[in-house]
């Protein structure tokens, strides 16, 4: 098989480069490990920026998002009891936070592309890449263990296949640098079936630990406790659970967290990393391949749409008008926009996490970031452009 541009992985980062190739003429098959149902069904992120909104809609696949979304012109940081709030529309010009999961996300993006005709191979196994620094790489997998070897000869790969996924692994180590950083925090997120606590998120920062309120619906609730990421589901009942979040987001204020069953619990550890550069021959990385983010900034999918814009852009150039300098520079491009956004992250994650290691004075000086963001005009505007999306700059 022969394809312009051959994906690997049917994430955000795979499907939205897809679908901005197919509109600009260009060629590309998707190569995924999981099921389109297991795709479908997957709960990660919530938050999208501005400029992510502004690219579904601009690719004709805002339809659903505009209906079922939710647009909010804050959030709120709570600290020592009290809610402040970062009114992000006025600090921002005009912007809205949009709360819509990826798994909607990814469900819209799926079905746009298999009806304009994208191929989309699921649950392919033993995916490899081949050739990379050859004018006609290759990707290889199988469909099923007893499944015939297929090969996909491309132009180009695009490796959007995750953090965990074969692309990254595949530049020799001698030709990449990779910067990590990891944390001793975890995420315990869990759905609910209660109407929202809120009308906004609320970011928490207590002794005992980070809590965040999100939603999905008016009907489902997404809300993350600060835990050990080495710890058991099993050792978090859902008495323990609502006592920790009650604890954690109790205000003077009067703000009321609404209970309700819950029906899906998960923990996740965090990591910033980088892979520098982000390419290598024919081989492109977008999205958690390239990078990770800790959730606290709600940047990672984010980024994800911000990569494949550049690459798309680049492809295109280098289709239309034979220029390669645009593809070439494809990671300088990426990488700075990418940095500010693992620095946000960071940042984020610093001040509202418990940290064992933190001594009075750090937790002082935690207190301290958060009295500024809140009561500093200029330092609420750096927070607002930040958590709604730097500019892309192509
Ligand atoms: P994905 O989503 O991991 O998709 C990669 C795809 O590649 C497939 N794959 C393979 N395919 C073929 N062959 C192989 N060998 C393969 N190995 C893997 C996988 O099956 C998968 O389908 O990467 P992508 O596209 O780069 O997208 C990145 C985002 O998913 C991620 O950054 C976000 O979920 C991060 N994130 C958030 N981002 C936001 O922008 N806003 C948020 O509010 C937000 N909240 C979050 C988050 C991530 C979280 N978790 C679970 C880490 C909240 C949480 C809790
Ligand atoms: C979510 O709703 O899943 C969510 C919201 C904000 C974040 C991370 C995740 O920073």
């Amino acid at each position: 098989m022969r394809t312009q541009v051959g994906i690997i992985g049917a994430g955000p980062a795979g499907l939205l480069l897809s679908h901005l190739l197919y509109l600009q003429g260009i060629e590309s098959v998707i190569v995924e490990t999981r099921s389109r149902e297991e795709i479908e069904e997957t709960i990660r992120a919530g938050v999208l920026e501005q400029g992510t909104v502004d690219l579904l809609n601009a690719i004709g696949v805002g339809e659903r998002l505009n209906k079922e979304g939710h647009f909010h012109e804050g959030f709120e940081l709570l600290f020592q009891r009290k809610r402040h709030r970062i009114h992000v529309h006025e600090l921002t010009g005009g912007k809205y936070i949009t709360v819509y999961a990826q798994h909607e996300v990814l469900k819209d993006l799926i079905s746009a592309r298999l009806q304009t005709g994208g191929q989309i191979r699921f649950q392919a196994e033993q995916v490899s890449l081949h050739d990379l620094d050859s004018e006609r790489p290759k990707i290889r997998f199988r469909q099923g263990s007893d499944g015939e070897w297929q090969d996909i000869v491309c132009d180009f790969i695009a490796g959007c296949d995750g953090f965990h996924g074969p692309s990254r692994p595949s530049i020799p180590a001698a030709r990449r640098t990779e910067y990590q950083k990891l944390y001793p925090f975890g995420w315990l997120g869990i759905l609910i079936q209660a109407p929202s606590s809120a009308p906004e998120l609320i970011y928490a920062r207590h002794e005992r630990g980070f809590a965040l309120v999100s939603t999905r619906s008016p009907e489902i609730q997404r809300l993350y406790l600060q835990v050990d990421p080495r710890d058991d589901l099993a050792n978090w009942s859902d008495d323990r659970i609502w006592t920790e979040l009650h604890a954690r987001l109790e205000t003077d204020d009067g703000f009321q967290l609404i209970e309700g069953p819950i029906f899906q619990k998960n923990i996740v550890s965090m990591r910033s990393f980088v892979c520098d550069p982000m390419q290598y021959g024919r081989l492109f990385l977008a999205g958690d391949a390239a990078h990770i983010v800790p959730p606290t900034g709600a940047k990672g999918l984010n980024l994800a749409a911000a990569d494949v814009q550049v690459l798309a852009r680049g492809f295109s150039l280098y289709y239309r008008s034979n220029q390669r300098d645009y593809l070439d520079r494809y990671s300088e491009i990426c990488l700075r926009r990418v940095w500010k956004a693992e620095r946000f992250s960071r940042f984020m994650t610093t001040m509202l996490h418990r940290d064992e290691q933190h001594s009075p004075f750090d937790q002082r000086l935690q207190l301290a970031e958060l009295e500024y963001l809140t009561s500093s005009r200029a330092a609420s505007v750096s927070l607002a452009e930040n958590y709604v999306g730097l500019p892309l700059e192509f």
